[in-house]
């Protein structure tokens, strides 16, 4: 069913302050959904201090693969060339923003999440017949068949693309059989709206099977964003997406050095099972053992090819293989295009993107503009995001993108690529062979694993190295930060009489190689409760805290798993000294990531053999850590392998807030702390008719 008679009835009802040619219904979208109601628009707009006269529009899921779609064009954006001519949709929320007639839209979504499959019955003689690839409701991922979950039937799920200041408002249904689920927005510090981040059991009850929760939030701060399922193993099952913030072109500081930012040139680069995540964990010994991804998928797309092998696998080499179209990202000829590279991965690795023949000016890093470095290469970590300029001045042709695993993922030939087309190219597919899993070369690389950049190498370019374009507040550069949290992070190794006694049922999960493992963060492995902190602490059970006695006895060869709440002044200036308890150089770098806030990227450093953490404050006391000059802001900070990163944030906005390693099977082991950032007076009252939720006995 279109919702024509829908936006009829509401056009209706609407008050004298909104116009009716402001209404327009896009697409198709579930039919199930109670109707967002006049009223609840009203309400909206009352609790928003926004202009009365706010505009506010329906969206469907667009696809941006969507061949309809583009051949009417992507809508246009400003750039140097000002507004683009071409086909526009005057209901989407993606649209030019700041122009001077545009005022901030509600921008609303409807999200179904189910349980689907990739190369389904939707795919007819998907990859035979490759326009079946893009049939409506065809997911291919990289052409394995599995079972996966989705929102709307999309991996990745619905892309969002705002205006700064517009209200985004997400109804999302869970028609997940036996899941609960929670969404949260990566990178929105969600100030005045705490109990919308999406993580259960901090700032919300998980939404249960059937039920709908609305998350209605401020789109206040420009950048590349994303969405993901907060809940379980999820995103790495598909529940995964895009949400991009874009200000006025006047606002922007690299305005000048591109001519498009286009929607269809967001990328969501995701890790790849051909499992179900939930496999993983504990993990299994004898096959598909570990959590290294299978293969990685640009905007859902992609191809697999089976690796050599020597186990029992290698037997069913040949049926492993499989073919799905690749993401195609179109250019034209002396075109300069911003690119959005978004490190929705959830396995233990880094990985690297890299496009043949075509450097890459990086311009921010998460939400952060930067003073523009020129790269071949760049290295993502689970939960960054990076924006780059791509120039298309090589000849018309079409060039591969390649995306590789690092690390344990690099041994297991984790790989993908994707295809740069320029629209004059009179071939298909790359004259230069299938880059294989190596790749390409990496030249000029920012964020080289395992490397800080102290060796001057110009081929490296560190991220604490990098220039922010933006003012640093007061406060963060002084020579003592109002308070300091060290952050030591590792793991507990439990042998198999400890772990598997009679009677004791310690949570773990099996690492590749190591012995089963538990996360830890300054010796605890974090828990949550059966109820939300911001909402109901009173419910969550006494006996779930970290009490200080507690904490003082979880030795690191102790067994210590409580609720671990670490409490910051509201206002204040806090160092966060984030180190890396195993001191194993050249294995993983963690990314820490926070919620609620921004942190500045002060120092990267490698602890020296026998440094504790002790002596690293030693050294910061006494200013020996050297410091950026212009720290970036990011929300998630790769810590060096062995290492530590020192950073500092405003603590400006109240609330229960994860701060946590944004490795999937490392958070859900207990890698993560709480930060309680001012008095639960300090905190905004939960919504009128919040859920709640919590134990009964
Ligand atoms: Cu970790």
């Amino acid at each position: 069913m279109r919702w024509c008679l829908g936006a009829l009835a509401l056009a209706l009802l609407r008050p004298a302050a909104t116009r009716a040619q402001d209404v327009h219904i896009v697409n198709e979208v579930p039919g199930d959904f109670p109707v967002l109601t006049e009223a609840v628009l009203a309400d909206a707009l009352q609790d928003d201090d926004a202009d009365a006269d706010e505009r506010w529009a329906w969206l469907g899921g667009e696809d941006p693969d969507d061949p309809a779609y583009l051949s009417r064009g992507s809508p246009p954006v400003p750039g140097r060339a000002g507004r683009a001519q071409g086909a526009s949709r005057p209901a989407s929320c993606h649209r030019p923003c700041g122009e001077d007639d545009d005022e901030p839209m509600i921008c609303y979504f409807r999200w179904r999440l189910e349980p689907y499959v990739t190369m389904g019955r939707a795919c007819g003689s998907c990859p035979r017949n490759v326009s079946d690839c893009t049939a409506p409701q065809c997911v291919t991922a990289d052409g394995f068949e599995k079972g996966i979950l989705t929102v709307n039937r999309k991996l990745p799920g619905p892309s969002i693309h705002v205006c700064l200041g517009d209200l985004i408002v997400v109804d999302v249904k869970n028609l997940m059989p036996g899941r609960s689920t929670a969404i949260h927005w990566h990178g929105v510090r969600q100030r005045g709206s705490q109990h919308m981040d999406g993580v259960p059991m901090v700032t919300q009850c998980p939404i249960p099977e059937n039920g709908i929760f609305r998350y209605r939030f401020r789109a206040d701060e420009v950048g590349t964003h994303f969405w993901h399922s907060h809940d379980g193993m999820q995103k790495m099952d598909g529940v995964v997406g895009a949400l991009v913030v874009r200000g006025p072109a006047r606002a922007e500081p690299h305005a000048h050095l591109y001519d498009h930012d286009l929607r269809a040139h967001t990328l969501v680069l995701t890790d790849w099972f051909h499992t179900d995540a939930d496999q993983r964990f504990p993990g299994l010994l004898r096959r598909e053992s570990g959590q290294i991804p299978d293969s990685y998928l640009v905007n859902g797309r992609g191809s697999y090819r089976q690796r050599a092998r020597t186990d029992a696998r290698l037997l069913f080499s040949m049926t492993l293989d499989s073919e799905a179209p690749y993401a195609v990202f179109r250019v034209s000829r002396g075109q300069r295009y911003r690119f959005r590279f978004i490190g929705a991965t959830c396995a233990s690795c880094a990985f690297t993107i890299t496009v043949q023949d075509h450097a890459l000016r990086l311009i921010a890093v998460d939400i952060s503009p930067v003073r523009p470095v020129l790269v071949d290469s760049l290295t993502i970590s689970p939960g960054e995001r990076y924006d780059v300029i791509l120039e298309a001045k090589q000849p018309p042709a079409v060039y591969w993108i390649h995306v590789r695993g690092l690390g344990a993922c690099a041994l297991a030939g984790a790989h993908q690529v994707a295809l740069l087309r320029y629209t004059e190219a009179r071939t298909a597919m790359p004259s230069m062979p299938h880059p294989g899993r190596l790749g390409l070369p990496r030249g000029v690389v920012l964020g080289p694993e395992n490397s800080i950049c102290t060796a001057d190498d110009p081929a490296e370019v560190c991220v604490h190295h990098l220039v922010s374009l933006r003012s640093i507040p007061a406060g963060v550069l002084d020579a003592a930060a109002g308070a300091r949290v060290p952050i030591e992070f590792g793991f507990r190794f439990h042998d198999d009489e400890e772990l598997f006694r009679s009677g004791t049922f310690q949570r773990f999960f099996i690492p590749p190689v190591f012995p089963p493992a538990s996360a830890r963060i300054n010796n605890v492995s974090n828990i949550l409760g059966p109820s939300p902190l911001l909402t109901q602490l009173e419910d969550v059970p006494a006996h779930l805290f970290c009490t200080p006695g507690l904490l003082q006895q979880c030795a690191p060869a102790g067994t210590c798993e409580c609720l671990h709440i670490i409490k910051v002044g509201l206002g204040e200036v806090v160092e966060f000294v984030i180190g890396d308890a195993g001191r194993i150089r050249n294995a993983l770098s963690h990314p820490f990531h926070a919620h609620g806030h921004y942190f500045h990227i002060l120092a990267l450093g490698l602890f020296q053999p026998g440094q504790s953490m002790a002596d690293v404050v030693r050294l910061l006391d006494r200013g020996e850590v050297p410091f950026s000059v212009r720290p970036v802001e990011k929300d998630t900070i790769a810590v060096p392998s062995g290492g530590y990163a020192v950073v500092r944030m405003v603590a400006d906005n109240p609330g229960f807030w994860m701060f946590h390693c944004h490795f999937l099977y490392h958070l859900v082991t207990g890698m993560s702390v709480v930060l309680q950032v001012g008095d639960v007076a300090d905190m905004p009252p939960a919504p009128r008719g919040f859920p709640k939720c919590g134990d009964f006995f």
